[in-house]
């Protein structure tokens, strides 16, 4: 038994400083003879460390006596962006460490400004878990989450004369203050080998090789809880053992540490291309690393909770675990659990596979049929010999039960198997090894859920009526507004004359009442513009380029991808710069003034999403130097577009845009948080638009374009040669063909808006048939904002109606109607 040491997680301003001071002396980081911006970041964060590390562990140890059951999130990508506001944030100790931080001369923002961004996830995907491992701090639920510790996530952007350029980003170049490495939590992990069947049936895998999973603990503190749980990020190590020395010796360097080189690529980086062979094998490796790591760790707590669980009561499990697979990507856990209960545990497969499907869950995070993952069998069988086994005999399992008690769906068994035997190609379905398997199969907002259960899940639907269910993403208010935007916090507390909405967001109504107050309008609209001349000195930094604060902010930030429609975007404004240019002096005085701003990263060989990268900055070096028109129009690309930028550009935003092709965002996650921040949508009714614009009132965003049930037929009416363009979209188009924003060969991305034109996929995602309700509703957008107390009000009314999207609520719902868990806070 370790006793408890004395706390040195104070509250008091002084004594704080004096920890602060401790951890520049002795956390050995850097020499103790300067303490300038960044040591100080460091030794702060340190400080802080102290406040978590010590909730971390009274958190783990009520679990381990009070047993509850506890969720483990398992996910590929974790966007976490900054650790530093967040934390104090939810620790309610900001002013404490401002006043401490001012002893040594500095302002509290000034070092958050140091700290690197966690960027270890893509996109939406990654911050919703980000977003719900807050809320399940917050509402004290046993759960963690397990994910992959990259050294280099997400790749850095830079923006040259050639379009984006990625740059490999080490968070860990200088360490990270908010992991802790856990020497005594490692597992081993074997890729390749053999299966070995024994005398008595029993069977286990020999050879190949085996890597260490060593574990680091983040802690996430919970808003205003004593409980703080865990993300825990698992690194490859190989053992000493696996180092050659002999080989070494004898000038043989590279082949003596061979395993040790093939561990490192493990957690090398996130997404490693897989347009090779052996990329794809990586990515697989990294995917069954998590899955492994993560279970073994799951059942070693299982038993370590109860010492008579050592001989096993596996059918406790499932009211002691759940396990929730984020997307496809970690839907190793299946075969790899099934293994670990058989194989190791000693259980029969009926046994096992109730264990297995009582425990796991599945939530489906797009229909995109590109990114449902689809594994080669051969690949699977090599890497994987004893999972691939597993999953031949899930596949011949399920097809014998539909056979046997759904005869009139037999012939769908073909599309429903797990195993897809096309001889020209032979691969296992992840989504659908996740629904065989899997208690529960939830979407990420109503629509969605519905095209799953209507659409791509359809057939399974009649075999598990109720496996399905949906569950509407959230975002944590903390992040996303109280530390973000202080300014409109503040508003809104004074207000509400509480600040409870930050951890009751549907308090948020509240703000209803006084939409028409025009005393909280001159509140509203001076914070609105305090955030705008923040996010105005950003860009000047980032850019060069001068915005001005007085002009429409109009922002879209989020992964480049066509479905997406940046380029519907891009067209629009060069259309806008068109019409611009044809307008007398007097004209341009009617304009409203606009400041188009796009951000976001296109995956390294996505090659049309880095075009529209680079017709962006293009349209904007010569609208932005044009000077008929800048004082009515800019355009410019947010470099480098991550966690820590959108907290600038939210808050500073009034118009933003959602406006997917309907049926193909999943849900979208930073609408809801540029609805949180009082700005108005232009939008879709696609993913969890629909749901934004029901709360906040259809007088409260701007919607145009098709509907997710008129896709299918649209893009028939196109191949059949029935769609007939606008004019508008064929000047915007033929405005950029013809040279006006310079000499880049665009005509590859413009051709894959046209018909039939065998270049892309004849204007797929339908940004012909959009384009005239967008121009409209862009022109209902100018018109509204030329009316400042309409305008106004449509933004409190926005933030009003927020209160759904709210993380705590989405991860309510999980816990009651998916996990079965419930609060444990500390007491
Ligand atoms: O659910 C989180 C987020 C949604 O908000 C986005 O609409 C959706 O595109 C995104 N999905 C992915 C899918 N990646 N894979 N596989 O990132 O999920």
């Amino acid at each position: 038994k370790v006793k408890p040491a004395a706390s040195p997680a104070s509250e008091d301003p002084a004594t704080i400083a004096g920890n602060i001071s401790y951890h520049a002396q002795y956390s050995p980081h850097f020499a103790p003879l300067t303490f300038g911006p960044e040591p100080a970041y460091f030794a702060t964060a340190e400080s802080v460390r102290d406040h978590l590390l010590q909730r971390w562990n009274e958190t783990y140890l009520h679990f381990h006596k009070t047993d509850p059951k506890q969720t483990y999130y398992l996910s590929m990508e974790y966007l976490q962006g900054r650790a530093l506001t967040n934390a104090v944030g939810n620790l309610n100790i900001t002013g404490a460490y401002a006043e401490a931080v001012k002893k040594f001369g500095y302002e509290l923002e000034a070092l958050v400004a140091q700290e690197r961004d966690m960027a270890l996830g893509n996109g939406g995907l990654g911050r919703l878990a980000a977003c719900f491992l807050d809320s399940m701090a917050t509402l004290n639920l046993p759960s963690w989450g397990y994910g992959l510790r990259y050294r280099y996530g997400l790749f850095k952007q830079c923006i040259t004369k050639e379009g984006q350029e990625e740059m490999a980003e080490d968070w860990l170049e200088k360490f990270s203050p908010w992991e802790i490495v856990r020497h005594d939590v490692v597992y081993p992990v074997r890729f390749f080998g053999h299966v070995e069947i024994a005398p008595d049936g029993t069977r286990k895998v020999v050879g190949g090789e085996v890597l260490n999973a060593l574990a680091y603990d983040v802690p996430i503190p919970g808003y205003k809880t004593k409980n703080a749980i865990s993300l825990r990020l698992w690194d490859a190590k190989a053992s000493a053992e696996d180092f050659n020395l002999f080989q070494f010796n004898d000038g043989q360097y590279e082949s003596a540490a061979q395993l040790h080189s093939r561990a490192q690529q493990i957690c090398a980086v996130l997404y490693p291309g897989d347009a090779t062979e052996e990329g794809k094998l990586l990515r697989l490796k990294q995917q069954f690393f998590l899955c492994s790591a993560s279970l073994q760790d799951i059942i070693f707590r299982f038993k370590e909770r109860k010492a008579d669980r050592v001989s096993g009561k596996w059918s406790e499990f499932p009211s002691k675990v759940a396990v929730q697979m984020n997307d496809t990507h970690p839907t190793l856990a299946i075969p790899e659990l099934m293994r670990l209960l058989m194989d190791v545990e000693g259980l029969g497969w009926d046994e096992a596979w109730d264990v297995t499907n009582k425990t796991v869950a599945y939530t489906n995070h797009t229909v995109l049929p590109e990114a449902l993952e689809k594994w080669s069998q051969a690949v699977m069988r090599k890497l994987l010999p004893r999972q691939m086994e597993i999953i031949e005999e899930i596949d011949k399992r399920f097809r014998q039960m539909v056979i046997s008690t759904h005869k009139d769906m037999e012939g769908k068994l073909d599309a429903m198997s797990v195993l897809d035997n096309n001889p020209q190609k032979p691969v296992v379905r992840m989504a659908n090894l996740c629904v065989v398997a899997a208690h529960t199969v939830n979407g990420v907002a109503e629509l969605h859920s519905n095209i799953l259960k209507e659409e791509l899940f359809a057939d399974y639907v009649s075999i598990w009526p109720k496996k399905f269910q949906n569950k509407t993403n959230g975002i944590t208010p903390r992040r996303w507004l109280r530390f973000c935007n202080p300014e409109l916090s503040e508003i809104v507390t004074k207000w509400l004359k509480t600040d409870q909405w930050t951890s009751n967001l549907d308090l948020l109504t509240g703000l209803r009442k006084f939409a028409d107050d025009e005393k909280l309008h001159t509140e509203w609209a001076a914070a609105k513009l305090a955030s705008k001349k923040r996010l105005a000195k950003h860009v000047l930094d980032v850019t060069g380029v001068t915005i001005d604060p007085n002009s429409l902010f109009d922002i879209q930030i989020k992964r480049i991808h066509e479905y997406k429609r940046q380029l519907m975007n891009i067209l629009g404004a060069v259309y806008r710069y068109k019409k611009l240019k044809e307008m007398s002096a007097d004209e341009k005085q009617k304009v409203t003034p606009r400041t188009v701003m796009v951000g976001g990263k296109a995956f390294a060989t996505y090659t049309n999403a880095k075009r529209i990268v680079k017709l962006v900055t293009d349209v904007g070096a010569v609208v932005n130097n044009d000077p008929d028109v800048n004082k009515y129009l800019k355009v410019v690309f947010i470099p480098n577009y991550n966690v820590s930028v959108a907290e600038v550009l939210i808050p500073g935003s009034e118009l933003s845009q959602h406006i997917s092709t309907a049926g193909m965002e999943a849900s979208g996650t930073s609408n809801m948080k540029f609805s949180l921040n009082g700005c108005v949508i232009i939008g879709t009714l696609d993913g969890a638009n629909v749901e934004i614009r029901e709360e906040v009132g259809e007088d409260n965003f701007f919607l145009f374009g098709a509907k997710a049930d008129q896709v299918a037929g649209l893009r028939k009416d196109r191949e059949n040669g029935l769609f007939k363009p606008d004019p508008r979209f064929e000047e915007a188009k033929q405005y950029i063909r013809s040279g006006t924003f310079g000499t880049y060969d665009y005509a590859p991305l413009l051709d894959s808006l046209e018909g039939n034109s065998g270049f892309g996929r004849g204007d797929y995602f339908l940004v012909g048939y959009d384009f005239p309700s967008y121009i409209d509703a862009q022109a209902q957008v100018d018109a509204a904002y030329k009316d400042k107390k309409r305008w106004t009000k449509m933004s409190i009314l926005n933030t009003a109606g927020s209160g759904k999207f709210s993380s705590d609520r989405t991860i309510a719902q999980y816990a009651k109607e998916i996990w079965g868990i419930t609060a444990s806070p500390v007491p």
